[in-house]
């Protein structure tokens, strides 16, 4: 009988994480993931997929570490003997990345050379493949160079965080070539999801909205309304990072939709869906505005579509109003909890 196959990922807790660890399970693997120890419970996005690990059923197993710490990072590796390591764990907001630099270049930046060298190391003693997929991030592009962006266009970072994510990318290059590992960078455009975490505009004006719409809520605060991004559905991109590990050679990819949208669109569809006008909910606070911009994302999918036949299946119309219906859910949910109907 085949062994099933063994995947690592980190930040499984993440958005990605949580749909990532969804399909693997459906593919039959057993996932090991690592999370942060925390004094809450940090879990909720995988809770449903979750069984404790004394059932013979388990396949999801979860391992206490973090990427700033190359030893337990090296230890688990040992431990797992996966076969694919997908590194989605960062400290993933742009913004906060100008509060915190050292912490996010640290954690996205070293921690990816972390995992890199762990491989490097645990290949060439085993000779065991291990995959790799780097989590890429459109914010590479920044102040564009090109329209629409592709693997080819220089980059041109406008972030400590997007520079972290940048010497990621030159790092996973450079393991590739240098040690012949399989290393895969994934350079996606933004992907939005019901799980979304709260502080991403796309959730944030979606959550709030359905707060608006129930009555707890009167207006919101946002930044930079004019930047324009090239939204999909996580769903859609978490595939695509499998894709790339099943190909018979390492390669780096754009995911994208090829579209743009500013925020006022996004908020143009969330308020007219419920017929509400978002100018009379929306409030700037320049708070929410960064040292600098990144004005325009657009990205050109063809090569993830012609190589592995990637394609998303989610517009942005249907992405904004299923964001919109899935926050007016939950607040119907906890709701009727709160009234003891559910
Ligand atoms: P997310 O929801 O913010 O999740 C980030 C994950 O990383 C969480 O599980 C978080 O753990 C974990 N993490 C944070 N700091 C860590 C550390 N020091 N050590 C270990 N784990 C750590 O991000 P996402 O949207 O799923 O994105 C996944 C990856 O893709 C990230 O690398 C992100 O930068 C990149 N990316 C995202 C997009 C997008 O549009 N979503 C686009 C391009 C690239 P906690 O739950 O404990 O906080
Ligand atoms: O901002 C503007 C803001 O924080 C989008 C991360 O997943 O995607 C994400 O990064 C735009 C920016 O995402 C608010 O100025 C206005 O122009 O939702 P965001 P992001 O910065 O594009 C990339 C691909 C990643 O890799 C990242 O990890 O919206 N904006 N008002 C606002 N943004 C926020 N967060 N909050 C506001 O109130």
């Amino acid at each position: 009988m085949n062994e099933r196959k063994r995947a690592l990922i980190t930040g499984i807790t993440g958005q990605d994480g949580s749909y990532l660890s969804e399909l693997l399970l459906d593919k039959d693997y057993e996932v090991h993931g690592i999370i942060r120890r925390s004094s809450c419970f940090n879990t909720d996005r995988i809770d449903h997929i979750y069984k404790d690990p004394h059932n013979e059923e388990a396949r999801l197993f979860l391992h206490y570490g973090d990427l700033t710490d190359g030893t337990t990072l090296r230890r688990i590796l040992e431990e797992v003997k996966p076969i694919e390591i997908y590194n989605l764990g960062a400290q993933s907001h742009v913004r906060v990345s100008f509060d915190s630099p050292e912490y996010t270049v640290d954690a996205v930046g070293m921690g990816t050379l972390r995992i890199l060298e762990a491989i490097r190391d645990y290949q060439h003693r085993t000779g065991i493949e291990v995959r790799f997929y780097q989590a890429g991030s459109s914010e590479m592009f920044g102040k564009v160079q090109e329209v629409p962006q592709k693997e080819t266009t220089p980059f041109y970072p406008r972030s400590p965080y997007a520079c972290a994510k940048v010497y990621a990318h030159w790092q996973t290059v450079n393991y590739r070539e240098s040690y012949d590992l399989f290393a895969c960078n994934g350079i996606l455009f933004n992907h939005e999801s019901p799980r979304r975490g709260e502080t991403f505009v796309t959730r944030k004006i979606t959550r709030a909205l359905a707060r608006i719409v129930k009555g707890m809520q009167k207006e919101v605060y946002l930044g930079n309304l004019d930047s324009k991004r090239d939204w999909g559905y996580a769903k859609d991109y978490v595939r695509a990072m499998w894709l790339m590990l099943q190909q018979d050679a390492p390669d780096d990819y754009v995911v994208a939709t090829n579209e743009t949208h500013s925020i006022r669109e996004f908020l143009d569809v969330a308020f007219n869906y419920v017929n509400l006008d978002w100018h009379d909910y929306v409030k700037f606070d320049e708070r929410y505005l960064r040292p600098a911009e990144v004005e325009l994302l657009i990205g050109d999918p063809s090569k993830a579509k012609q190589k592995m036949g990637w394609e998303p299946s989610v517009t942005f119309d249907q992405l904004v109003k299923l964001m919109v219906d899935a926050d007016i859910q939950a607040l119907e949910k906890s709701k009727k909890i709160a009234q003891g109907f559910d």
